[in-house]
């Protein structure tokens, strides 16, 4: 099987963050426009206005779980509308782009280790597909149900896929420094750490530092771009910080 491109699109870039709900369908269109006719990458989005509304609601987090099925429900069924709107977007594009519900798929145990089989998206890898997975709620063992970012799948992924890149295309052009630039090549967390904060900073954002120690910790090469490079990201990789 060819290598594969593991591409998140963050949850602000693709839905006004501030409007419940609401996707930025002029970007999402450009970005499935940019995406059109490439082969061999899954896609992640993040959940922005979808989502993180109906976690905070039922006091689900990555730590916090429930037993609630209807809140369970709820925080997934956010996450599907939003999931159909980045289908709908890819298929006008004729991106053969697919469903991959990471609830119905992935699991933690106990001590909260992802458990993610990966069969069925090689095998839609294989068959020409696009999956198109999605930051979620998922089942742990004694906790009930926890949230799992795209973050997570995106390691997950590129790890289990042996991807070739991973790309996260964010709402700004790249990891900045104290000046706003974007610094171009990172190859070790203290070349950042003044600019994102030190080892022990808890990042409970899960902001730029936990990605960016995240990406570090990769076999594959990954850059953190805004949405007007994707198309350089995919022409060679060369867009925003580099993370290797
Ligand atoms: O936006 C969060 O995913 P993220 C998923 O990638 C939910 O952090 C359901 C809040």
């Amino acid at each position: 099987m060819p290598r594969v491109i593991v591409l998140k699109l963050g949850g602000s870039v693709i839905t006004e963050k501030d409007r419940e709900e609401t996707v930025d369908e002029e970007r999402l269109a450009s970005l499935a426009e940019t995406l059109a006719g490439h082969e061999d990458f899954v896609v992640v989005h993040g959940a922005g206005s979808f989502g993180h509304r109906y976690a905070a609601k039922h006091g689900v987090s990555r730590t916090e779980g429930t037993h609630d099925a209807a809140a369970v429900r709820e925080i997934h069924a956010s996450m599907e509308r939003l999931n159909g709107h980045v289908l709908g977007a890819l298929g006008a594009e004729d991106v053969p782009a697919v469903p991959v519900d990471p609830f119905s798929l992935a699991y933690r145990s106990r001590d909260g280790t992802l458990g993610l089989p990966l069969d069925g998206i090689e095998t839609t890898l294989a068959e020409g597909f696009v999956p198109v997975t999605y930051g979620d709620v998922i089942t742990q063992r004694e906790k009930g149900a926890t949230i799992i970012s795209g973050d997570e799948l995106v390691v997950a992924l590129a790890e289990g896929l042996d991807a070739d890149g991973v790309g996260l295309c964010s709402t700004v052009p790249g990891v900045l420094d104290d000046t706003g630039a974007v610094i171009p090549r990172i190859g070790s967390y203290d070349e950042v750490e003044a600019y994102l904060g030190g080892s022990e900073s808890t990042d409970v954002t899960g902001g730029m530092a936990a990605k960016v120690r995240a990406l570090l910790n990769l076999d594959v090469p990954a850059s953190v771009f805004g949405p007007d490079a994707l198309e350089a990201f995919l022409a060679d990789g060369s867009a925003g910080t580099r993370i290797d």
